[in-house]
């Protein structure tokens, strides 16, 4: 768990998030060309920012479940090509955390490939490993003060064949951290953008309030093929989406 703050000036209207997890590169499934326009869409966007879910390679090694054989290059190439492909977008980067295909190298050999990735971008501080919690501040509301977000990011674990059990899992975890606005992850390959609900007894002014958190899953970026269809999984949609964060008051979309 680590904080990490940004504070964007005063006179930002509003940020568009990118959250970006589960590209698996080095895959032979992997959406290599949607990827890299993808990134394009976030240099040249001037609102844009990113929030990297981890499992950005796909990392397949000698221990582990991914059949070596069909990688498309070698794990050490996957973690060089990333540093490239993230070098042009590395100021906005806000905050990245590491995934189960990275972990099974730390787990391994105690060689954080994320943490790597980071470190090679000059931005180390950014780095979470296992969750990050984000505060990010921008703009200003009319009583003068700065509109602020909690964002929670964790790669994600488990899964579920229904499109809801991936929702619920983190829909569950996040209803038991206080202050959240937005919780993102990814793993489950299901992407979804669905707004929770909580209550809020309020000791100040002793209202009850209600209060809306963001739950948002990323997308993979995986064509159908190879593990999920030798397995008979549930094929999944591809859909990446972005947060809106407005600076002129407290409201995301
Ligand atoms: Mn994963």
């Amino acid at each position: 768990m680590k904080v990490i703050l940004r504070e964007f000036p005063k006179d930002t209207p509003y940020l568009t998030l990118y959250p970006i997890s589960d590209v698996h590169w080095g895959a032979a499934e992997c959406m290599e060309k949607e990827f890299r326009a993808y990134l394009k869409t976030i240099q040249d966007d001037p609102s844009g920012y990113i929030l990297l879910g981890g499992d950005l390679v796909n990392n397949g090694i000698k221990s582990s479940k991914t059949d070596v054989y069909r990688e498309k290059y070698r794990p050490d190439v996957q973690k060089e090509m990333m540093i490239e492909l993230f070098s042009p977008v590395a100021d906005k980067i806000i905050a990245g955390v590491l995934g189960n295909h990275e972990s099974r190298t730390s787990r391994e050999s105690c060689q954080d490939v994320m943490k790597d990735i980071f470190c090679a971008l000059g931005i180390r501080d950014r780095y979470a490993e296992d969750s990050a919690f984000v505060k990010i501040s921008l703009g200003e509301k009319p009583n003068k003060k700065p509109a602020t977000y909690m964002i929670y990011l964790n790669h994600g674990n488990g899964g579920g064949a229904s499109l809801g059990a991936g929702i619920s899992r983190q829909d569950g975890y996040q209803l038991s951290i206080e202050g959240v606005d937005i919780s993102v992850s990814g793993h489950t390959h299901k992407p979804a953008k669905v707004p929770s609900g909580r209550l809020v007894f309020d000791p100040r002014n002793n209202k009850i309030t209600r209060s809306n958190t963001l739950i948002f899953v990323c997308t993979a970026w995986l064509d159908y093929a190879g593990y999920p269809d030798r397995g008979q999984m549930r094929a999944t949609a591809f859909y990446p989406d972005t947060i809106r964060l407005d600076g002129t008051e407290k409201r995301w979309s």
